[in-house]
């Protein structure tokens, strides 16, 4: 019995040790070398080559290493077999870290004093909004989502949030559905977005949505931030509402060519803040002891956690 480590882009002999000392009773086998299909009952992946699963006749359960699945769809032949992903406390932490310092880098006008600076120049307008008036708008309320938006709203800042189904939470503006996206936007100064990457949140971060964000905000211009996925994203449309005012600021984690392309305009536009996909990254040591929980649920005959619903794509 053996689990397959389906992987491109990650160290195989670190992920294969990691997962033999989590699963000592499992044959830990890998794409890319020989091993009896037979056997392979779990598949743990990140951008595994497309049909590569297929062919595994006692597969039970696909894994994600990540906790995006939209790598996953991806593959056209996927096995109709159970999916599950990662929902790890210390990434969704780190995640919160990431929205926090951006909307706070914003907030306090960090970039105007880290200009001054470099300027050697004093201005001291007293023009600090506080957080309260401060909206921010979060696209996508689940796991991730919601861990942000309670530490923003405990900084003070006002906070709504979009998803597919409405959100029950103290303090938050939920807002759901297509009825609820104008209303949303039309009260958002920073608009984040943490929406998984889906046929129907391709190409979402667009100027049509861009023109519908709040233009009377303490802040000026609405500021994005995406932490999602860069499919998402209509780079073409951000760069133009840059360029003409609809937007203020990009700060930008993920990009629909990654790694970002030396020559993409992003590196150099003077509103645009770059990382490299990592505002939240995973522990895996962290995640091959949740694959080997799941492992131990479904011997026991529990239902896996964090399933992955096909239909709706996340
Ligand atoms: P969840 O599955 O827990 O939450 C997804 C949220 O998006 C839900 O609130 C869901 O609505 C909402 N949603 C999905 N489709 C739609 C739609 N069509 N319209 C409106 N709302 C929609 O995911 P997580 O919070 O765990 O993660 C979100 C994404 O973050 C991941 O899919 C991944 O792409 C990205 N990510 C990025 C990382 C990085 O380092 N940049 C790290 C980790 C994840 P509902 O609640 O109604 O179901
Ligand atoms: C993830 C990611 O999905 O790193 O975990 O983006």
């Amino acid at each position: 019995m053996s689990l397959l480590i389906a992987m491109t882009g990650w160290d195989l002999e670190s992920w294969r040790q990691r997962f033999q000392r989590h699963l000592p009773a499992l044959e830990i086998v890998a794409l890319g070398e020989a091993f009896d299909r037979r056997s392979v009952r779990f598949a743990a992946t990140w951008k595994h080559p497309e049909g590569s699963l297929a062919g595994l006749p006692q597969l039970e359960a696909i894994f994600s290493l990540g906790a995006g699945v939209d790598h996953l769809f991806a593959d056209r032949s996927l096995p109709d077999v159970a999916l599950a992903r990662v929902v790890d406390p210390d990434l969704t932490a780190r995640m919160s870290e990431y929205v926090v310092l951006h909307c706070l880098i914003a907030l306090r006008q960090q970039r105007l004093y880290d200009r001054q600076q470099r300027e050697a120049t004093w201005i001291d307008d007293r023009n600090q909004p506080a957080a309260r008036d401060v909206r921010v708008g979060i696209l996508g309320m689940g796991v991730l989502g919601l861990d942000a938006a309670g530490k923003l709203m405990a900084l003070g800042f006002d906070v709504a949030c979009w998803s597919r189904t409405r959100r029950d939470v103290q303090g938050l503006a939920s807002f759901a559905g297509a009825e609820g996206l104008g209303p949303f936007l039309g009260r958002t100064d920073i608009l984040v977005n943490l929406l998984p990457a889906t046929p129907d949140t391709a190409g979402i971060l667009n100027r049509g949505m861009f023109t519908q964000l709040a233009r009377d905000g303490r802040l000026g211009a609405p500021m994005l931030i995406n932490a999602g996925r860069g499919a998402s994203q209509d780079e073409d449309d951000i760069l133009a509402c840059l360029d003409d005012g609809t937007l203020q600021h990009a700060t930008l984690d993920v990009f629909r060519t990654e790694p970002l392309p030396a020559a993409s305009r992003f590196w150099s536009h003077p509103g645009v803040t770059v990382t490299p996909h990592n505002a939240a990254m995973s522990d895996p040591d962290a995640i091959c002891a949740l694959i080997a929980r799941q492992i131990d649920r479904l011997e026991r005959g529990l239902p896996l956690e964090y399933p992955v619903e096909r239909t709706r794509g996340y």
